[in-house]
């Protein structure tokens, strides 16, 4: 029995432990090229990234923590290569979305939300950083 539990502890180090907390690409498509990356902390997966349209650039990223509930979404909407659209979560619930909807890198709407219910709404509407319009739903 002794032996048996050496033998395990031995596999728990060497084979289990590098599997635990590591790394993971995959090629899904088999083109050669990475689409999808998977991170693990712990056991879990803690962030998934993928190439949706295979052109070598990240298009969609998803975050967990350590309960498995969801974080955060960030999406490449107009597959420019460039991140555009952000979705923050708070157990399980949506709490923020953040879209950038000229394309030109800086979030210009920002929409503060309750689940499905939004809150707070504001738009940058010139682009220059500053947000020009508000609108709150919860002094309505
Ligand atoms: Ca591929
Ligand atoms: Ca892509
Ligand atoms: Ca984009
Ligand atoms: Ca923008």
């Amino acid at each position: 029995m002794k032996r048996l539990l050496i033998f395990q502890a031995i596999f728990f180090i060497v084979i289990a432990l590098p599997l635990y907390s590591q790394s993971r690409e995959d090629d899904t498509n088999s083109d050669g090229k990475t689409d999808r990356w998977v991170s693990l902390s712990g056991g879990h997966v803690t962030e998934v990234s993928l190439d949706k349209n295979f052109d070598g650039n990240i298009d969609y990223i998803v975050k967990y923590n350590k309960n498995g509930n969801k974080t955060e979404e960030h999406q490449d909407y107009n597959l420019d290569g460039k991140l555009d659209d952000f979705y923050f979560y708070s157990n399980g619930k949506m709490i923020r979305r953040e879209i950038d909807s000229n394309y030109d890198e800086k979030v210009d709407i920002w929409v503060y939300l309750d689940g499905v219910y939004i809150n707070k709404y504001e738009k940058d509407t010139d682009f220059d950083g500053e947000v020009d319009v508000v609108k709150d739903y919860t002094k309505e």
